[in-house]
């Protein structure tokens, strides 16, 4: 079993590749839940439903979010009522939501609806949203304002002075049945390129996940989602400057050193990897990282499973 933590756009493309060498089965995804959001009236999950919709072969693979061809009629509807829809959720796409959202107001644990989901849709792997319970990323703007990241990269496109980004609800996060299982079950363990402000720390900062990475760091392996102190999707730098710290390979290096054994880097940066091993006592190694078509997922994947020993 390979087990992932994923969130944004990143680690879905780089679980892609593996999906190339692997069978679904031996894939399990622990998919960040604090992006997640109630608007008009429905349970939002962004990160989990790319998951979902990956898998079942549904995503829009422009985009990487929401389902291939939908439409939005009923959103564009919605507002002659004067809603205000900022956030668009598809024809196809809103049945999920009505399903989801009808079973959490009757008390069901979100695990086990993904889990229902996941099966009648006809997915193999294992897909676990990160806690059962609501946590939420929220952004505290220059000028005060305490804001959903949802509302802060979607509603206003990313265009505002963040001061501090904190996890609402993170030392309540409940760790779904079958996660810590299912990791102790890993022949490997990646912390993907997702951005580790939003995607990764909401994660790994659940106290009962951050002591299991902290206990079996040989097995964890993470790859850096910026390159050349370019994030490769995202509003990772602005992000990592808010709670100061360099928008660079090393600066995600120092915030995953206790984490993981091994981190990975792009050839772009090939010429930093003994500072970064200086820095924080990982073992750094440069591959191709940048996903701009399948086989550089497939080779990293490839090359990940071969220096685990598992194919
Ligand atoms: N991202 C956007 O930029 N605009 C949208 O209107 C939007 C809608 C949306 C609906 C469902 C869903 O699962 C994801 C959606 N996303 C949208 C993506 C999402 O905001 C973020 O990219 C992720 O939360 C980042 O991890």
């Amino acid at each position: 079993m390979i087990t992932f933590l994923s969130g944004g756009t990143g680690t879905p493309k780089l679980i892609q590749g593996f999906r190339e060498i692997l069978s679904d089965k031996d894939i399990a995804v622990i998919a960040n839940s604090a992006d997640d959001i109630w608007l008009y009236g429905l349970y939002i999950s962004p990160d989990i439903d790319t998951i979902l919709y990956l898998f079942s072969g549904l995503l829009d693979g422009e985009k990487y979010w929401g389902i291939n061809n939908d439409t939005f009629q009923t959103l564009d509807f919605l507002k002659r009522y004067n809603e205000d829809i900022w956030f668009n959720l598809g024809d196809k796409d809103l049945a999920l939501h009505l399903f989801r959202t009808k079973k959490l107001r009757r008390g069901e644990k979100l695990s086990l609806i993904i889990d229902q989901v996941a099966k009648q849709l006809g997915i193999s792997a294992k897909i676990f949203p990160s806690s059962e319970k609501h946590i939420e990323t929220r952004i505290v703007t220059k000028e005060g304002d305490d804001i959903h990241f949802q509302e802060f990269w979607v509603k206003h496109r990313g265009n505002v002075s963040i001061d501090k980004v904190y996890i609402k609800g993170i030392e309540e996060a409940i760790v779904p049945s079958g996660v810590l299982e299912t990791l102790d079950e890993s022949e490997i363990v990646i912390i993907g390129p997702s951005n580790p402000i939003t995607s990764i720390s909401p994660i790994v900062e659940i106290d009962q996940i951050r002591r299991w990475f902290q206990k079996n760091k040989e097995k964890c392996i993470a790859i850096s989602p910026v390159v050349g102190g370019s994030p490769l999707s995202g509003p990772t730098a602005e992000l990592m400057k808010a709670e100061d710290r360099e928008s660079t390979a090393l600066g995600v290096a120092q915030m995953y050193k206790t984490l993981c054994s091994c981190f990975i880097i792009d050839n772009q940066d090939k010429g930093r990897t003994s500072e970064i091993e200086q820095q924080t006592g990982l073992m750094v190694e440069a591959q191709d990282i940048i996903f701009k078509d399948i086989d550089v997922a497939k080779n990293l994947a490839n090359y990940i499973l071969q220096r685990g020993n598992v194919v």
